[in-house]
């Protein structure tokens, strides 16, 4: 009877665990959603987020494969979506970024220069922090890229549990895009990943329940185009 009783205790806890987290994991462009994971690489960590700010999964999660991922084609100006299979809810910034592979999609590791696309900070507008928790958050490749193959980055940069008790995580993935119509014109803020946060950074050791009034979002600058 105990036995069962630790058994059962134990299944709660991780149904609990895997509840506890999300994965961003349809991709839309212009007005067609598409499959889980059909153009988005299929992480290998059910939905638990990276933690870890030196590692490689930093980029697009952990397991995250190329190979076995298709391309979609866009145009720059071409709206897009990442839709979660549960809405966020943890509290903290979203953010959008682009890395130029040097030939296709599907064979680039992400190690380039990312440049962001779109930050989502709090909203201080009624005197406390409002963040947008949502299932969907879109955005726009910008008209200003170059034509060519490349990873569209979303993160979920969670900091409910503030720094250093609490280790912010990174719910992240990738799409693979092939951009036409493009202007070529930008020169953007670029950083690697990992590299673009640190443990310095007052975005990511802030702590949101104490004398919480403004935010930058971790990152580089977001592209102007
Ligand atoms: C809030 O603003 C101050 C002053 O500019 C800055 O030092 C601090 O890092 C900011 N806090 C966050 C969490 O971005
Ligand atoms: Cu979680």
């Amino acid at each position: 009877m105990k036995n069962f009783a630790n058994i059962l205790a134990a299944t709660a806890l991780a149904a609990n665990g895997a509840s506890a987290h999300y994965i961003f994991e349809k991709l839309t462009a212009g007005t067609t959603q598409f499959d889980t994971y059909q153009y988005i690489r299929e992480n290998t960590n059910y939905n638990s987020p990276v933690t870890d700010l030196t590692s490689n999964d930093l980029r697009c999660n952990v397991g995250a494969d190329g190979a076995t991922t298709d391309t979609i084609e866009m145009t720059a100006g071409e709206a897009f979506a990442f839709t979660l299979d549960v809405a966020v809810y943890h509290q903290g910034p979203i953010s959008m970024y682009m890395s130029k592979a040097p030939s296709a999609a599907s064979e680039y590791d992400g190690s380039g220069e990312w440049f962001k696309i779109k930050d989502i900070g709090p909203d201080f507008s009624s005197g406390t922090a409002v963040w947008d928790m949502a299932q969907t958050y879109s955005g726009t490749i910008p008209t200003c890229v170059e034509d060519g193959d490349y990873l569209l980055r979303i993160q979920s940069l969670a900091i409910h549990n503030p720094w250093p008790a609490g280790i912010p995580q990174f719910y992240v993935e990738c799409a693979q895009v092939t951009v036409s119509g493009g202007s070529g014109t930008y020169a953007p803020a670029t950083a690697l990943i990992p590299g673009a946060f640190s443990d310095t950074d007052p975005g990511y050791t802030v702590n949101i329940y104490s004398g919480f009034t403004n935010y930058t979002v971790p990152g580089p600058a977001v592209i102007t185009c």
